[in-house]
């Protein structure tokens, strides 16, 4: 009797793992291993290898070219929506590059150069997606007459279908407000806490 208690108890506490708000353990019922407890939330295994994968995602930003203002920017190469191109920043954790985009010296010292080795349009965290006319970065803040660079006659929604904007090859790197559904490389911004 004393034997069989000591094994059950044992086998209680192998299987017995703390799982999100409760506990999820198995138990053995007609004649099979049943999941009982609070088993929907993630194990304590997921929490972990999701630990390492953020600690893996912050050594790989700490690869990027880190700025004076102290945030991280990358130049994707690979020509994407402007949508993609977004949820691909905010997937690593940051979004389209807006605060070092409006900060004159850090834009003309540091991400000019960087974005100007290949002629190609790049797309920033700015558009107009919310409201016509309104356009306002990836963090939020509205643009100002301050930070605004835009090229000749730009922005003009042409055809009322043009919301989102790149820094224009063509036009010296001011920007244009462009369709989003076109395909430009982009640049992402993060900051590491
Ligand atoms: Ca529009
Ligand atoms: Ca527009
Ligand atoms: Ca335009």
């Amino acid at each position: 009797m004393k034997l069989i208690i000591f094994v059950t108890l044992c086998q209680c506490l192998i299987n017995l793992s703390f799982a999100g708000d409760g506990y999820c353990y198995t138990k053995w019922m007609n004649g099979r291993w049943v999941s009982v407890g609070d088993c929907d939330n993630p194990s304590a295994e997921d929490v972990l290898k999701k630990l390492r994968e953020n600690v893996a995602k912050k050594e790989e930003i700490k690869t990027w070219y880190r700025a004076s203002n102290g945030l991280y920017y990358k130049l994707f190469n690979d020509p994407v929506t402007y949508a993609t191109a977004k949820s691909n920043c905010q997937n690593r954790g940051g979004d389209l590059a807006s605060v070092g985009i409006r900060n004159p010296t850090v834009f003309n010292g540091e991400i000019l150069p960087m974005i100007k080795s290949v002629e190609v349009d790049t797309w920033i965290g700015l558009d107009d997606i919310q409201q016509e006319g309104a356009f306002v970065w990836a963090d939020g803040v509205t643009l100002s007459d301050q930070d605004s660079f835009w090229s000749t006659d730009q922005p003009d929604d042409h055809k009322n279908q043009e919301d989102c904007v790149h820094l224009s090859h063509l036009k010296k790197w001011k920007f244009n407000d462009n369709h989003c559904s076109t395909s430009n490389r982009y640049i992402c911004e993060i900051k590491l806490n």
